[in-house]
């Protein structure tokens, strides 16, 4: 899989990451944005409008990465650039209550209902430990069920066999989380509920809760088969442990009421973060009130953020989610993802290369190698070389895709018919 178009100049990136370089580990603030995966160099974003990207040598992307999910609207959407800058002239953050915060939640809960209340907080991350905590003090339980290859974050539990960077990069398990915290960490597989009994089973006293993303993300996209969430939540009420829907990349990308809306199967919590921040810091833990007043300063489980609800973030998402909620995107979202990974699969057919394309609504991934795909050990098998030639590929003809396998493809409401067919074009000729 030869480039034939010409490289592009990036030598100001090239610069600029040396400079990074310098001042901040592997030049980056989250590891997966190094291209580490794909032995490029990253190239420096310095501005987006709608469904591109300009890089520091002033190249133009058509973007599929979307900030790894949050940019549902594309980037600059004029109406939450206006909310951020209306917000910013009455302050940048209080520490105090305030309207937006509230507003944000009920806008969370209008289009969740079962999410009674919601906790504000500043990432994903803090979401999942906060359901994590939560959970283990209303059960009075330690141990969890997570999915080899599921991401929630870099909290210390969640990084035993975790996807995203740390499945990309090939350490599952991180250095620094001590034996004991990855002790309560069972592993199950993704789309298989005989391996979650059987961690039921060898979990004593018994499981806290089992958290999932109900559409994986993080080992590339992976959709639930017809039984797994019905029957995890068989399991879960079964054993009495909660069920821990993690929708931080789900949350409003599926459906406006996320993957309770599109498979009908209820959690006990909801981690949630990326849309509803609309590219600004927000993560929210939300449940039912019985188990949200547990949390401080209601009920004993402490959890707090300085900056937790802040108001231009609100701002950011609460403009996100109304634009959403008056224009429902989600039908026209759905057919630019159908046909652009039907087109991919076109490419692969054409080229007689083995591969397959996994989407749900505006969410895919391409897998080079596997024919098919439905949990991390078929994951496991994509052809990580050919991924970095396509990567590559891709990249020099002005497609900016995750520079990792074990990503999501995300589309936005900015794209257009036109720019997924030049994407389908763009395949057919590296692919060939
Ligand atoms: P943050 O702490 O990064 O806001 O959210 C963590 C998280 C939790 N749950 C799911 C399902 C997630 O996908 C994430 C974060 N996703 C990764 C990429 N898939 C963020 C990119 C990065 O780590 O830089």
């Amino acid at each position: 899989m030869e480039s034939d178009s010409p490289r592009l100049d990036t030598t100001r990136s090239g610069e600029l990451y040396e400079r990074a370089c310098r001042v901040m580990p592997g030049g980056v603030s989250s590891p997966v944005r190094a291209f580490a995966a794909v032995g490029g160099r990253p190239v420096f974003v310095e501005s987006g409008q709608g469904s591109a990207v300009f890089d520091a040598d002033g190249n133009r992307y058509l973007d599929y990465l979307g900030s790894w999910g949050p940019l549902i609207l594309g980037h600059a959407h004029p109406r939450v650039v206006e909310a951020v800058r209306q917000a910013a002239g009455r302050g940048l953050s209080f520490g105090a209550c305030h309207t937006a915060e509230a507003e944000l939640a009920e806008t969370i809960a209008r289009n969740m209902p079962h999410l009674q209340q919601v906790r504000l907080v500043n990432s994903g991350t803090e979401a999942a430990m906060a359901a994590v905590r939560l959970a283990r003090a209303v059960t009075g339980r330690s141990p969890i069920i997570k999915f080899r290859g599921g991401y929630h974050g870099h909290a210390d539990s969640f990084l035993v066999e975790a996807g995203s960077g740390a499945l990309t990069f090939g350490t599952p398990s991180s250095p620094g989380v001590a034996a004991a915290v990855a002790a309560d960490t069972l592993l199950a597989e993704y789309n298989d509920l005989t391996s979650v009994e059987a961690c039921f089973r060898a979990a004593e006293p018994a499981v806290a809760c089992v958290v999932v993303e109900p559409v994986a993300g993080n080992m590339g996209v992976v959709p639930p088969s017809s039984e797994f969430l019905p029957g995890l939540r068989r399991l879960c009420d079964k054993h009495g442990a909660l069920l821990v829907f993690d929708e931080v990349i789900t949350g409003f990308r599926i459906a406006l009421g996320g993957a309770v809306e599109r498979f009908g199967v209820r959690p006990d919590l909801t981690i949630l973060g990326k849309i509803i921040g609309g590219g600004l810091p927000v993560g929210g833990l939300g449940g039912g009130r019985d188990l949200m007043r547990e949390l401080a300063p209601v009920g004993p489980v402490y959890q707090a953020g300085t900056l937790s609800g802040n108001p231009l973030a609100c701002a950011a998402g609460l403009a996100t989610l109304r634009e959403l909620e008056e224009t429902n995107p989600y039908p026209r979202l759905e057919v630019l993802g159908k046909r652009l990974a039907e087109g991919l699969r076109a490419a692969l057919n054409e080229a007689g290369l083995p591969g397959c394309c996994n989407q749900t609504a505006s969410m895919l991934t391409f897998f080079h190698g596997p024919e098919r795909v439905t949990g991390l050990g078929e994951a496991r098998g994509v052809d990580k070389n050919r991924f970095a030639a396509w990567h590559g590929a891709m990249m020099n003809r002005g497609f900016y895709l995750p520079p990792a396998q074990f990503e999501a493809m995300f589309i936005s409401t900015a794209h257009s018919e036109k720019e997924t067919d030049r994407t389908i074009e763009a395949a057919f000729e590296v692919i060939a």
